[in-house]
């Protein structure tokens, strides 16, 4: 059976749920108390897929930057497949600050690592799904994800798929972890 280990990095601005969508995916738990991250914290979760193959994620749930910028260095994003560039669905400009983000990294990283874009607090949408998903679709056209996918981690919805996907597309394609 093949194994591969995949780094992923999650990326956004405080408070939008980074630490809760990894805290959901690898311990099936949700806590309604914000603590922030200092620094960057380490889960790993093993994927198995049946007949094909394992992967080990090891998931680095990083500081969320402020309007300051990253306040971590960019050593710590070296050797990644994946990021998880994360929103606050109900906020607007979590996907603009994110997405200047993710365009400062981008030109490192293009072509040598992919992304997703989680759009997440689905459960306290005031707005049409489809019209944020839509407004954030617009803010990212110059750095397309390979995904947008709406996420609850109070609800559990769609984190599972989140994870499952990226890692997929990183195995099929083939993504090597790339350095800064
Ligand atoms: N309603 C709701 N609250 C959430 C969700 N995800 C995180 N939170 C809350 O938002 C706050 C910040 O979450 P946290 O994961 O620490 O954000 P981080 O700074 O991006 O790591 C905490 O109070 C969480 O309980 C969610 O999907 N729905
Ligand atoms: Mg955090």
């Amino acid at each position: 059976m093949k194994k591969y280990t995949k780094k992923i990095c999650l990326i956004g601005p405080e408070g939008v749920g980074k630490t809760s969508l990894i805290r959901r995916y690898v311990d099936n738990k949700f806590d309604d108390k914000y603590i922030s991250t200092i620094g960057v914290s380490l889960s790993n979760k093993l994927i198995k897929v049946p007949d094909s193959y394992d992967i080990e994620l090891i998931l680095w749930d990083l500081e969320g930057f402020t309007s300051k910028g990253l306040h971590f260095p960019t050593t710590y994003l070296s050797g990644a497949s994946g990021f998880v560039f994360t929103c606050d669905i109900n906020n607007e400009d979590s996907f603009r600050s994110t997405q200047k983000i993710c365009s400062e990294l981008y030109t490192k990283f293009e072509d040598k690592a992919c992304f997703s874009v989680a759009l997440n607090k689905t459960d306290l949408l005031q707005e049409e799904e489809s019209h944020q998903l839509k407004k954030a679709r617009e803010i990212f056209k110059d750095t397309p994800p390979i995904d947008f996918i709406p996420t609850s981690a109070k609800q559990d919805n769609k984190v599972g798929e989140l994870f499952s996907h990226l890692s997929k597309y990183l195995v099929d394609y083939d993504i090597p972890n790339f350095r800064f």
